[in-house]
């Protein structure tokens, strides 16, 4: 049985070091170690090998596998160092020639925007918190003071998520007002940037997805002034100058009273394309918090008052680059991506 030992071992050390590729190798390592190669094959048979035997055979024929592998890896490694020096050392190698260009990536737009709009608030004061993107009916609707049957759901045309109409793909970000709420104890500040979804005819300013930025404000006697305050601070800061604002009455269920607030036009001075010749540019719906929305969320509304701001990211990205049609952001056309 020695003697097979060594006849095998001789055999398979002079085909690994005559193997010249890699295949030649795993053609090695089968004919010996395999399912039915000749070592695995020695190894299966000790137990019907005269007892005295069996220690050597076994541990003999384990030996040797670990030698044959052994020498297999030894061998491939020979031959790919060899295959790297061929390479060096041939004709035509350049080691002067430049790499492979790697291009490199970039943020989207609406992230590199979203993160600038978090900073200026987080230096604020404001935490950021987030959201479900699908939404219970409840924290979208019922507990905004928007009740099942109220003509306020028609203006956010709603994609259902089952047939009871209980879950939906949020229409806004202002859940979050009352998931807020029910977490966090007043006075707090904090704004929800995130994606929100209408079942809405598309055109260069409408996407069924795109993104908004809730502001949710609670605290004592927190007015309309605070309110215009930190919207106008965050503006100059965003646009790095002071642009005139205006509010005009708006009417959003969960808030009381409502506004739509405006922006001078950034672009011009008397009128252009982005303004529709009005020199003003909708900006957001903000407003107090609707009694019955602190109290939704479990704030005593004898006790605290608040604002709320809710506003679209991706008009906003526009209005910062001047990019005419919403649809690019969502286009996956890597021309319009590469510029940012
Ligand atoms: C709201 O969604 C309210 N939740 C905002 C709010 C929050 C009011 C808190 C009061 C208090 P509105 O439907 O107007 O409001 O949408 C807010 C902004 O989202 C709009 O000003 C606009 O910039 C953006 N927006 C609305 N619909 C679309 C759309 N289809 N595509 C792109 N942006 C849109």
């Amino acid at each position: 049985m020695e003697d097979r030992l060594n006849e095998l071992r001789a055999e398979a050390l002079a085909r690994v070091a005559a193997a010249t590729d890699e295949a030649a190798l795993r053609a090695v390592d089968k004919d010996y170690n395999g399912k039915e190669g000749a070592v695995t094959l020695l190894l299966a048979s000790v137990p019907g090998l005269p007892p005295a035997e069996r220690p050597v055979v076994g541990k003999g024929a384990n030996v040797l596998k670990r030698d044959i592998q052994g020498a297999i890896a030894a061998r491939k490694e020979a031959l790919e160092q060899a295959a790297v020096e061929a390479e060096r050392s041939g004709a035509g190698f350049d080691a002067t020639l430049p790499g492979a260009p790697q291009s490199r990536g970039s943020l989207h737009p609406l992230t590199q925007v979203r993160r600038e709009v978090e900073a200026i608030f987080t230096s604020m004061g404001y935490a950021v918190l987030d959201g479900p993107e699908v939404e219970l009916d409840y924290y979208n609707f019922q507990a905004l003071n928007i009740p099942a049957d109220h003509p306020a759901r028609e203006m956010q045309d709603t994609f259902y998520c089952d047939r009871e109409g209980r879950l939906v793909m949020r229409t806004q970000t202002s859940p979050v007002q009352i998931r807020a709420m029910e977490r966090l104890a007043p006075p707090f500040r904090v704004i929800a940037p995130g994606r929100v979804f209408r079942n809405e005819e598309q055109d260069a300013t409408h996407e069924h997805t795109f993104h908004q930025v809730e502001g949710l404000v609670v605290g004592e006697d927190i007015t309309v002034g605070h309110l215009s305050g930190v919207l106008k601070g965050f503006l100059r800061r965003f646009f790095l100058r002071e642009l005139e604002v205006r509010l005009r009455p708006g009417y959003f269920p969960f808030v009381e009273p409502g506004f739509e607030l405006d922006i001078r036009c950034p672009f011009c001075d008397d009128g252009c394309r982005v303004c529709k010749h009005t020199r003003w540019v909708e900006f957001c719906g903000c407003g107090m918090v609707h009694p019955r929305v602190l109290d939704a969320g479990g704030v005593d509304p004898e006790a605290w008052t608040g604002f709320a701001f809710g506003f679209g990211l991706d008009r906003l990205v526009m209005l910062r680059y001047g990019i005419d049609d919403i649809r690019h952001f969502m286009g996956g056309d890597l021309r319009f991506l590469e510029q940012f």
